[in-house]
């Protein structure tokens, strides 16, 4: 009896220990390695939104006045590579790209701040029906008198879904993810999509504006607390049409579709992930076109007093991500690149005026 007592109190010292080490590893956070938050964590400063109706196209602007605002990010996360190496995300990664989104990729350069100039942003992104007046026009006039020099000679600006939606079907990429139609992208209310740089360029000189610069659009995004989304440093479902949830089978995911889109919403489907200037939809939805070429060490170290980007490149900038990417692809910071004349339904734009 003696013996037994002696092995059960044994067994009870060596594995007292190893329980509470087992209970309080799996009441550890399950984020992996270091964690850094923005640096600064200073409360936003917040504009009224002063809203402008921009009269030839009829779309809703916000002013946004000159001022300082925090641009680009420090934070790095150790899970980038593997995530970004575009295999299917286990279940635990999926967790890490929805909860932390703690990584960045260094073309977005160190946290900084910076002054910009006053200016108006689009409140939305362009619509099929906006853009099917310009298009109109441009089929009645033939004039191409505003659009870029270096623009194909007689350019046919019709977005590639409206009238050669066959590509799209042969990619089986897309067509395994969920079903669609030609109507699928061409909805009134919905954000333009199929159209490359010079289209989108044609676009805002038609509607006397212009694109915005990758400064700008990181300003109207972000507001000058240097958040990571539009509305903060917290991941929501529900603020914006994003990827993530719908990259496998293994996503525990009730519905499907947390955000209840598979492709481009109609503009302004998620009001809470306002921007703090007034703007919808800059996480997610559809990427957009910007003014800039890219260069991926010149948004970092440009002179920050009116950043306008480089003269000269290769790619032009686009920014916000869209209702493919994951929500740390849909950081106010994340850039992205294309050739100007690429189009994708994943892309579309807004538009900035001087103000
Ligand atoms: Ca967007």
């Amino acid at each position: 009896m003696r013996c037994e007592r002696k092995r059960i109190f044994t067994a009870v010292v060596v594995a007292a220990p190893l329980v509470l080490a087992a209970i309080l590893w799996l009441r550890a956070p399950l984020r992996p390695g270091p964690q850094v938050r923005p640096e600064p964590a200073e409360a936003e400063t917040v504009d009224p939104v002063q809203e402008i109706l921009h009269e030839p196209d009829g779309s809703p602007m916000v002013a946004i006045p000159a001022s300082e605002f925090l641009v680009g990010t420090s934070e790095r996360h150790p899970e980038y590579r593997e995530i970004q190496a575009g295999r299917p995300l286990r279940p635990f990664e999926v967790l890490l790209a929805t909860a932390s989104a703690d990584w960045s990729h260094p073309d977005e350069g160190p946290l900084r701040r910076v002054t910009l100039h006053a200016f108006a942003m689009d409140r939305f992104e362009v619509t099929n029906a906006r853009y099917r007046r310009f298009l109109e026009w441009m089929e009645r006039t033939g004039d191409h008198t505003r659009c870029h020099p270096q623009e194909m000679p007689g350019k046919d600006h019709t977005p590639r879904y409206w009238g050669d939606f066959n590509p799209l079907l042969a990619d089986p990429d897309y067509a395994r993810t969920a079903p669609f139609s030609a109507g699928t992208f061409t909805g009134p209310d919905c954000p333009v999509v199929g159209v490359d740089w010079f289209d989108a360029f044609a676009y805002a000189a038609w509607a006397g504006k212009r694109l915005p610069t990758e400064a700008e659009w990181e300003r109207a995004a972000r507001g000058r607390d240097g958040r990571r989304w539009p509305w903060g440093n917290d991941w929501h479902w529900g603020r914006a049409n994003t990827g993530g949830e719908k990259r496998g089978k293994d996503v525990p995911s009730p519905g499907y579709e947390k955000d209840g889109f598979i492709y481009p919403a109609p503009v302004g489907s998620f009001p809470l992930g306002v921007s703090p200037t007034g703007c919808q939809d800059m996480a997610g939805n559809v990427s957009e076109w910007c003014q800039d070429w890219y260069q991926p060490d010149v948004h970092s170290t440009a002179p920050m007093t009116s950043p306008a980007g480089p003269e000269t490149g290769e790619f032009r900038s686009v920014r916000g991500g869209s209702s493919q990417n994951l929500p740390s692809s849909v950081r106010c910071a994340k850039r992205f690149f294309h050739e100007p004349e690429f189009r994708n339904f994943t892309l579309g734009f807004r538009c900035a005026k001087d103000f």
